[in-house]
């Protein structure tokens, strides 16, 4: 039996999937990720200063105007479209498989899909909140250009994206480590693995295979049971058939 049979057979076996995933499950869609060779900390920007200082909680506040122009140029993705990875998940909870989707992706791609089961660790390009009155408004209530301030109460509006500096939200971290307890199987993929404490979630996975599915090597690859060097849509069509 190949590696993907074998696979496939154990993901048919389990109860309780887990995939935790990363940017590179977007870049099909079009999305550039951050650390590979086409992503966006390997061009260089306009700004003067590195993305990780962008998208950080100190840049938000100190120069609004200009996190704004860069957020919607190069974080915001309206029109993208769930690729073969956001499907082959949607389709197997669809046939009646127990599948959590743990993602640090900003996409919404995944609910898009129709994933039923998504936290999303660093919150969503789609959530937005006034940081005076907390009135919440979605992507489509704000306008794209400029700063958004609140229509109700003049505050300045921020996304409910978590930028460098700040903590995760408590109640995501804690239900995908519960999760990751319960659950029977791991798929990982489409991540560097380097951004924490999302990479450090692993390690709440106790019982049952772990898979790695990135195109590139990560530093935790002799971590996983099996590691798959390939496209994660590509693989995960196959082994989630
Ligand atoms: P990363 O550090 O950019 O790593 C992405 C990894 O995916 C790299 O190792 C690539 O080799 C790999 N990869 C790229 N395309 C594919 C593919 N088609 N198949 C298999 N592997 C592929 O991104 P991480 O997610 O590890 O880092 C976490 C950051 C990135 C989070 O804070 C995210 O919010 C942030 N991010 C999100 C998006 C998005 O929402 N789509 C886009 C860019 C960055």
């Amino acid at each position: 039996m190949n590696e993907l049979d074998e696979i496939k057979k154990l993901a048919k076996a389990s109860h309780r999937i887990v995939f935790l995933g990363g940017a590179g499950v977007s870049t099909n869609s079009g999305i550039p990720d951050f650390r590979s060779p086409k992503g966006l900390y390997n061009i260089r920007n306009r700004y003067g200063v590195s993305y990780e200082t962008m998208l950080s909680s100190d840049y938000f506040y100190e120069h609004t105007d200009l996190f704004y122009e860069f957020y919607f140029e190069s974080m915001v993705y309206p029109d993208a479209k769930p690729n073969a990875a956001h499907l082959a998940l949607a389709n197997y909870e669809k046939q009646g498989h127990r599948i959590a989707i743990i993602t640090q992706n900003i996409d919404g791609l995944h609910q898009k899909a129709g994933s039923s089961v998504v936290y999303e660790l660093h919150g969503s390009t789609y959530r937005y909140h006034c940081l005076d009155c907390n009135e919440k408004y979605g992507l489509e209530d704000i306008p794209h250009k400029g700063i958004p301030f609140c229509p109700k109460c003049g505050g300045l509006i921020k996304p409910d994206v978590v930028l460098y500096g700040e903590p995760l939200e408590e109640d995501t971290i804690v239900s995908a480590m519960n999760e990751l307890r319960f659950a029977d199987l791991l798929i990982v993929g489409g991540t560097s693995l380097n951004v924490y404490p999302a990479a450090g979630l692993i390690d709440y996975f106790i019982t049952g295979k772990k898979i790695l599915i990135n195109i590139e090597t990560t530093f935790r690859d002799s971590e996983f049971d099996f590691v798959i060097h390939d496209d994660i849509g590509s693989v995960l069509q196959q082994i989630l058939a």
